[in-house]
């Protein structure tokens, strides 16, 4: 940690003086040198969240591993944050036990298909054993069964200039906002990203997010949207919504919750 924010302090430093000596600010700085802007940068955090999310990207190569725990580690409770969408259609698939239910993949994508369940669950899947950590102050591990995300971009010819992927799901905020979420490529093709359809050994439960959910286990709790419909592979999130990237920013989150 020591180590990691003296790192951090001389990055941001310099950073500041190189931004400094070019006359622009270090929003800008990063933009053109880098492209490392997250979609939120504008708020009043904006300078804030640049620099943690460019930091975390310098610091940490995509490649970097969670940790993954043994089967006896998994927690006997697992909380349950955002309850299942009450509107007609998510009722009507859960009803039918989600035979009905399809995933719907456009965007910057060769091939716009869309998915059954079935038909994600014959793609070969990935199993981690991994820890879920809300913004909200708790942590559980689980083991989750699914399609690598990587795996699934490249079945589905994500093209190599799309930035973002986003993640919509059935669900509302009592506001009435839609959950939504996005994440960069560095997360969409890390290796232990997966869209989920198993949690434990058993179909994802109706609550933790059935029939499908994403699992980005370098991000807080939040960014792992639950009760999927469609996923959207784009270069950018400025025609979504307000433009910051997700529900959760609209709402006052942070887009860049790395952990
Ligand atoms: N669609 C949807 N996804 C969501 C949420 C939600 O309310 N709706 N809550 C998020 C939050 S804050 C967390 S911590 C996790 C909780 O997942 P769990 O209910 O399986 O514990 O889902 C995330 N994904
Ligand atoms: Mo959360």
């Amino acid at each position: 940690m020591t180590e990691l924010l003296t790192r951090r302090k001389l990055l941001t430093t310099g950073l500041l003086a190189a931004a400094g000596a070019s006359g622009m600010s270090v929003a800008a700085y990063l933009a053109k040198h880098y492209g490392l802007i997250p979609p939120d940068h504008g708020g009043i955090y904006g300078v804030g969240e640049t620099l943690t999310y460019a930091t975390q990207r310098v610091l940490t190569s995509r490649q970097s591993l969670v940790r993954e725990f043994g089967r006896s580690e998994i927690s006997k409770a697992f909380p349950v944050i955002g309850l299942p969408p009450e509107n007609e259609i998510y009722q009507r698939y859960l009803a039918g036990g989600f035979a009905e239910w399809r995933l719907v993949v456009d965007g910057l994508v060769a091939r716009p298909v869309s998915f059954s369940l079935e038909d994600l669950k014959r793609l070969p899947s990935s199993r981690q054993v991994t820890l879920h950590v809300c913004e909200q102050g708790w942590s559980a591990i689980a083991e989750w069964t699914g399609v690598s995300l990587s795996y699934f971009l490249n079945l589905v010819g994500a093209h190599s200039n799309a930035k973002y992927v986003v993640f919509f799901a059935y669900d509302k905020w009592d506001d009435g906002n839609p959950e939504w979420e996005s994440i960069d490529m560095a997360d969409a093709l890390h290796p232990q990203t997966s869209l989920a359809y198993g949690m434990n050994g058993q179909d994802l439960p109706t609550p933790h997010g059935a029939p499908l959910r994403l699992r980005v286990p370098r991000q807080l709790g939040y960014k792992n949207v639950k009760y999927l419909y469609r996923i959207s592979v784009v270069d950018t999130v400025k025609n979504l919504g307000k433009g910051l990237g997700g529900v959760n920013p609209e709402e006052g989150y942070s887009w860049f919750a790395g952990i």
